[in-house]
C-alpha cells in the first residue's frame, strides 16, 4: 500500500522524537505492551505540531461540519488550538475537575445548545476518554458526532464510539503506522509481528451505549431522580400501575372533588387549574388533600408561571390560591430566564417540584428547537426542584430521573377547535417518550368519567410495559 508522503515523514519522525517506542512496557491499567505512545513530548517540536494539524485537516477533518473544536484533556489541548486557529472554528476546552466554587462548568467558552462541536484526540484505545468528553459536551446540549484522531491503537475503541453514535477517523491506525516503520527500516519484522500478536489478544473491554430513559421501568428511575416529587411520582406509578394524569379542567369543586372520588385509584397524578375554579376555597384544598392521601396520587397545579422572578414569588405563595401550601408540584414557563427557578426553589423549601415547559401541545405554538434545548440545560442547573418536562417529543431530555409529562393524548388522533393536537396512547408513550400522560376532555367529558378512566389506565400502562419489554 503506497501512504501519503506526509505521513510517512510524520510517522518516522515521531519515532525518531521517541513518541512511539517499541520494548517491553507497562501501561497504566498494568497491562503489558510491546508498543508505547506518548504524544506528549510533540509539544517540544513545533513543526511536528504543525504537520499533525495539517494532516489533519487534509486527510480527517476533510467534509465534517462543526461550529467548535475541543480537544480531550490534556495532551491533544494544544492540537486542538492549532485546530481551531486554522479554521476559524471557536474552541471548548472540558475540565477534569469541575470547579468546586463559581459556576461549576465543566465546559469552557461559549456556546449554545443545538450547536456542533468536533473532538480532537491524540490516541484512542479504548475509547473512554473520548466518552467521558462527548459525555460531558452532550449534556450541555452540544451535538457531537465525530472525533479526529492522530493514532487509533485498534483495541476497539472505534467500535466503541461508534455504539455511542460517534464516529472516528485517524492519520494512522497502529497497523498502518507500524507498517510504515518497517517499510522505512524503522523496525524489524519480528516486532511487526509481536504487535499483530499483541492486538489480537489485547482488545479494551466493550463500552455499552448507556440505557437511554425509556427503556427504564419507572422503579428503576425513581432511583434516579433528584427531586424529591419525582421520585415519589415514579414510585406511585409502580405500585399503583398506573401513568394516567387526570386534567380536572372542571369549574366546581363539587364537580372536581365528585369526580375525583370515582376515578382517584386509577391515577398517579391530578392536574388542576386553580384559576378556572368558581368557588375555591381553603375547604375544597383540605378534601383535596384528603383524597390525595387517600387514593395516594399528587398534586400537580398547572399554572405555567412566566413572570419575573419577585413576581412569580408572590403568584406561588400569595393571593387567593397559595399554591404552594397544597400543590406538589407546579408547571412554569423557561421564557423570563432562570430567576423563576430562583424564585420556586426559595419560596417553599421541601418536597415539591416544577415540570418545566419545554413544548407545547397546541398547533402553531412558537417554541423552537433552541428553545426548547436551552430549556432543558437551564435546568439542569436545579435537580432537586425539576421533577420534568411538559414536553412532546422524547429527544428532549435524557436523564432518566426526571419526568416526561405529555398532554394533548386521546384515545383515537385528532383536533378540537381551538389548537389543541391529540396523539394517541401508543404514539405517545412508545414513539414520543411519555412517562405520565396528561388526559382532560378524553375522561372529563365522557358519559362515564369512570369507565373511561380505567380504560385510558389500562391502555397506557399495556404501552408502557410494552416499551420497557420492547428495549
Ligand atoms: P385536554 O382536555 O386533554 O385537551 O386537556 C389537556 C390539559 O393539559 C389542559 O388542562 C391544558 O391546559 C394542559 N396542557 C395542554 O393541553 N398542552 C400543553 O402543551 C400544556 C398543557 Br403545557
Amino acid at each position: 500500500m503506497a501512504y501519503d508522503k506526509k505521513l510517512v515523514e510524520l510517522a518516522i519522525k515521531l519515532f525518531s522524537i521517541d513518541a512511539v517506542k517499541f520494548g517491553e512496557f507497562t501501561t497504566k491499567s498494568g497491562i503489558k505492551t510491546p508498543v508505547y505512545f506518548d504524544l506528549r513530548v510533540i509539544v517540544s517540536y513545533p513543526e511536528v505540531m504543525e504537520s499533525i494539524s495539517n494532516l489533519l485537516l487534509e486527510i480527517a477533518m476533510q467534509n465534517l461540519k462543526y461550529d467548535h473544536v475541543c480537544g480531550v484533556p490534556y495532551t491533544a489541548l494544544p492540537i486542538a488550538t492549532l485546530l481551531s486557529v486554522q479554521t476559524k472554528r471557536s474552541m471548548l476546552m472540558r475540565r477534569k475537575e469541575t470547579k468546586a466554587y463559581g459556576t461549576k462548568k465543566s465546559i469552557e467558552g461559549h456556546y449554545k445548545a443545538g450547536q456542533s462541536c468536533l473532538i480532537v484526540e491524540d490516541v484512542v484505545t479504548s475509547g473512554s476518554s473520548v466518552l467521558e468528553t462527548v459525555r460531558d459536551l452532550r449534556k450541555e446540549g452540544l451535538i457531537v458526532t465525530d472525533a479526529v484522531i492522530i493514532l487509533d491503537r485498534e483495541q476497539g475503541g472505534k467500535k466503541n464510539l461508534e455504539v455511542n453514535d460517534v464516529q472516528i477517523k485517524s492519520l494512522f491506525s497502529m497497523t498502518t503506522l507500524i507498517d510504515i516503520l518497517m517499510k522505512n527500516g524503522k523496525i524489524t519484522e519480528e516486532i511487526v509481528l509481536k504487535v499483530k500478536n499483541y492486538l489480537k489478544e489485547t482488545q479494551a473491554p466493550v463500552i455499552d451505549k448507556p440505557v437511554e430513559r425509556i427503556q427504564l421501568p419507572y422503579e428503576k428511575r425513581a432511583e434516579l431522580a433528584t427531586n424529591s416529587v419525582a421520585k415519589q411520582l415514579f414510585n406511585i406509578m409502580a405500585t399503583k400501575k398506573t401513568n394516567l394524569c387526570l386534567s380536572v379542567d372542571l369549574t366546581s369543586t363539587t364537580k372536581i372533588l365528585d369526580l375525583l372520588e370515582k376515578v382517584g385509584e386509577h391515577v398517579c397524578l391530578v392536574k388542576t387549574h386553580a384559576d378556572i375554579i368558581e368557588d375555591f376555597s381553603n375547604d375544597f384544598i383540605t378534601r383535596l388533600k384528603d383524597l390525595a392521601q387517600r387514593f395516594n396520587f399528587l398534586i400537580l397545579e398547572d399554572r405555567k408561571y412566566a413572570d419575573i422572578g419577585h413576581t412569580v414569588s408572590l403568584q406561588y405563595t400569595k393571593g387567593l390560591h397559595k399554591v404552594a401550601e397544597w400543590a406538589d408540584c407546579v408547571t412554569a414557563h423557561s421564557l423570563p430566564g432562570e430567576g423563576i427557578l430562583k424564585a420556586l426553589n426559595s419560596a417553599n423549601g421541601v418536597n415539591h417540584g416544577v415540570f418545566f415547559l419545554a413544548e407545547m401541545s397546541c398547533e402553531g405554538n412558537l417554541i423552537t428547537p433552541e428553545y426548547r434545548e436551552s430549556t432543558v440545560s437551564m435546568a439542569a442547573k436545579y435537580p432537586d426542584l425539576i421533577t420534568g418536562f411538559v414536553c412532546q417529543n422524547k429527544d428532549t431530555f435524557k436523564d432518566p430521573g426526571f419526568i416526561q409529562l405529555t398532554p394533548g393524548v386521546q384515545l383515537e388522533s385528532s383536533k378540537d377547535n381551538l389548537g389543541q393536537v391529540y396523539n394517541t396512547p401508543e404514539k405517545v408513550i412508545l414513539e414520543n417518550g411519555g412517562d405520565v400522560i396528561v388526559v382532560g376532555r378524553g375522561i372529563v367529558a365522557a358519559k362515564s368519567p369512570e369507565t373511561q378512566a380505567v380504560l385510558y389506565k389500562d391502555t397506557l400502562w399495556k404501552c408502557y410495559l410494552k416499551r420497557v419489554a420492547e428495549n
